[in-house]
């Protein structure tokens, strides 16, 4: 899954694609690059992030999914909010990516139930402006798998399907950067719930300060790709059903080496 933030704020790509031509191109190279799906959001989820209103959210992200669906690519749209989900769906969208999972609009999945689309249901304790004081667990990898557990529960409650849903563990949300790591180390434990995984690490912060410089200085966003494909490859080795990547052309050859490997184990080629 590659991703077009139409934002001017995301943390790594933030006001490189605001504008809707730009957007739906850019959305074609990651196409180009070996992404099966291309993930639209306009609202910016980095901790601390303000919310933006529908109207904007929408007058961003439609236009976008309208000229990439129209090109063949499958979107998905990245939005807590219901109405903005069913505008995207309408627009040509074939996928709900939440990554509230349900928690942050009621109706989002009563949207995904009665469209029958694949939703991912991110674990989420709370808003991007209030996030990373909510990172208190007795086991990250136990509650985490427990309440997004619960999660899952509460869609599958509002009538969504087994076969839709697609689980996220939320890196970088409502984590630490050493809890993104134990969960991380610990994906086996979230693939036994039996779902469709998502694994999301895309030049985030954690992976900033694991290759910061001798002063401390974080590694630029720009500049944690090959740290980003080397997650992938951990993320496809566990089994993720997506991983959901800025710049897909390392995480495709990635997740291709990882495939062959498997064939490999399993005796037959590819
Ligand atoms: N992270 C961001 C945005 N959307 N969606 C899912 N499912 N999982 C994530 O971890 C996630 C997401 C963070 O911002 P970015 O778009 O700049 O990566």
């Amino acid at each position: 899954m590659g991703v077009v933030n139409v934002t001017p704020d995301s943390f790594s790509d933030g006001g490189k694609w605001l504008d809707a031509g730009t957007a739906v191109q850019h959305g074609l190279d990651l196409v180009e690059q070996g992404a099966d799906i291309v993930d639209v959001g306009g609202e910016s989820t980095r901790p601390g992030a303000l919310r933006i209103d529908a109207e904007e959210e929408l007058r961003r992200i439609i236009p976008v999914v309208t000229g990439l669906a129209g090109h063949g690519v499958p979107v998905s749209v990245d939005t807590m909010r219901a109405d903005v989900a069913e505008r995207a769906l309408d627009a040509g969208a074939v996928l709900i990516n939440d990554v509230s999972g349900g928690r942050a609009d009621a109706r989002m999945t009563h949207v995904a139930a009665t469209s029958g689309v694949p939703i991912v249901l991110m674990h989420w304790r709370g808003h991007a402006d209030g996030m990373q004081k909510l990172t208190q667990y007795d086991d990250v990898v136990r509650d985490v798998v427990t309440e997004l557990g619960e999660q899952v529960q509460e869609a599958l409650s509002a009538g969504v399907r087994p076969e839709q849903v697609v689980i996220d563990p939320g890196l970088g949300f409502s984590k630490t950067g050493e809890q993104n790591w134990t969960v991380l180390a610990n994906l086996d434990a979230f693939t036994a719930l039996g779902y469709p995984l998502l694994v999301a690490a895309s030049r985030k912060r954690f992976l900033g300060e694991l290759l910061a410089d001798e002063s401390g200085e974080l590694r630029p966003a720009d500049q944690r790709e090959a740290a980003t494909a080397a997650i992938s490859t951990i993320g496809a080795r566990a089994g993720a059903w997506c991983i959901r990547v800025h710049e897909p052309a390392s995480t495709a050859d990635a997740v291709r080496v990882v495939a062959r490997l498997r064939a490999e184990s399993e005796g037959s080629n590819p």
